[in-house]
């Protein structure tokens, strides 16, 4: 799926529009990176210059001047690369196919940049971008040599992301629609894991299920690494080598979503790898769903970010007391941050074109409110060390998470995952109907 050029032309202006009078903004496309000899990982442009251009090509470098002209320098056009690698837009589709006012091959940045510079008070780049920030000094620096002949260097280096985020962070209708497909692709990767998970196979078989669906529905390539952690390995937040055995009486915790036109999804779902809950593997997952729904009641317009985090921290906390995890007083246990041993992540997070996306969660130092368009993923969890000997032994090892994808809406949230089972009940069914 690929937006309007005019889309991403009214968005380079809209950046412009945030930042101080006579200044140009840079930011690149990013490089290839090798992955061993002479094959790449395959590229992945950066994504905010995604977010102002829609152009996919390595090595790109965007300018922007104050009334949103934009100039590109891009590979050129090579018969000979293009028969090995592939396509290129080279300069004329630059112009035609995405808007430019102006593209030059890469080998006349330096060119372009000092002609561009020239005159303007400040550069403005993700200052993030060490790189480019090297760069950009190189380029202010060639300007003050030539101070002599009328060249006039910018003085400041200003970073842009605070606006350029903020842009990012409340998604449109077109944005949606992709976050949308994008969800809905991995609600169904995500069914199709429940009904092919079988006791004795390896994590891996199973993730190969995920990753036929999100390709053979348009979304090429995961919008991070798959977790697909069976048994204790639930444990481990960031579980990517998925390399064990699944084994009858497991939980799995599956946290994987697929990313389409550099959209990302983000959902987890743990269910039984026999299609049956044990006793403390359901009371704890009820204790998790419970969260679930206290924290989604929290995600509406005004409401502040931390909220729901704050709801679904009581609903576990209680639930770990309520079954003898913890022993003391609800309140007390909160204050001392003692769930930290069974909970030890936020509940959410943005999520747009990075799966952890940009944008600020405090503003001037308190949590900022939710706010229409914003995508939130909503995720509570429990994790019981194997090794936790101050809980009873029937806990232990047991790691639970649900998560999906959140839209915040005037009229309230909205499910962008919907469809996925995730009371005991459903999934029971789903998985019984294998
Ligand atoms: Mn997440």
């Amino acid at each position: 799926m690929t937006l309007s050029k005019e889309i991403y032309q009214a968005r380079r202006r809209q950046l412009m529009a945030a930042l101080p009078d006579n200044t140009v903004a840079v930011i690149r496309a990013g490089e290839l990176c090798t992955r061993n000899n002479d094959c790449d990982y395959e590229f992945r442009p950066n994504s905010s210059f995604y977010y102002l251009t829609g152009f996919s090509e390595p090595s790109a470098v965007l300018f922007i001047l104050g009334d949103g002209t934009s100039h590109l320098a891009v590979l050129p056009k090579d018969p000979e690369r293009e028969q090995w690698d592939g396509f290129r837009h080279g300069i004329t589709g630059a112009m035609q196919d995405f808007g430019m006012d102006q593209a030059v091959e890469l080998d006349e940045l330096d060119d372009l940049a000092l002609e561009l510079l020239d005159g303007a008070s400040d550069i403005a780049l993700l200052m993030a971008d060490e790189y480019l920030r090297d760069q950009a000094l190189a380029w202010r620096d060639a300007l003050a040599a030539k101070a002599r002949m009328g060249a006039v260097a910018p003085v400041s280096l200003l970073d842009l992301s605070d606006p350029l985020f903020e842009m990012r962070l409340i998604k449109d209708a077109a944005e949606i629609e992709i976050m949308e497909k994008a969800a809905q692709i991995s609600v169904e990767a995500h069914k199709q894991a429940m009904k092919s998970v079988q006791p004795g196979m390896m994590e891996y078989q199973l993730e190969a299920e995920l990753n036929y669906v999100f390709m053979k529905n348009g979304a090429r390539v995961p919008a991070y690494n798959n977790i697909v952690a069976s048994g204790s390995n639930a444990c481990v937040l960031h579980y990517i080598k998925n390399d064990e055995l699944i084994e009858d009486g497991d939980l799995i915790l599956i946290d994987a979503g697929g990313e389409l036109s550099c959209y990302a999804s983000d959902i987890t779902r743990t269910f039984p790898a026999n299609g049956k809950f044990s006793e403390p593997q359901a009371k704890l997952y009820q204790v998790v769903l419970d969260a679930y729904h206290a924290g989604l009641a929290k995600m509406t317009v005004g409401a502040a970010y931390e909220d729901f985090h704050n709801a679904a921290v009581e609903v576990l906390t209680q639930g770990l007391v309520t079954h003898g995890l913890l022993q003391g007083d609800v309140a007390d246990l909160i204050e001392r941050k003692a769930y930290r041993d069974f909970y030890m992540h936020n509940t959410g997070h943005w999520l747009g074109l990075d799966v952890h996306d940009c944008g600020r969660y405090k503003v001037d130092g308190v949590s900022r409110p939710l706010e229409a368009g914003m995508v939130v993923t909503l995720e509570p969890g429990l994790y019981v060390n194997p090794d936790n000997e101050s809980v009873d032994e029937q806990w232990r090892g047991i790691g639970i998470r649900i998560e999906d994808d959140i839209l915040i809406r005037e009229e309230g949230p909205y499910v962008l995952t919907h469809g996925l089972a995730k009371e005991i009940d459903d999934i029971e069914a789903l998985m019984a109907s294998r």
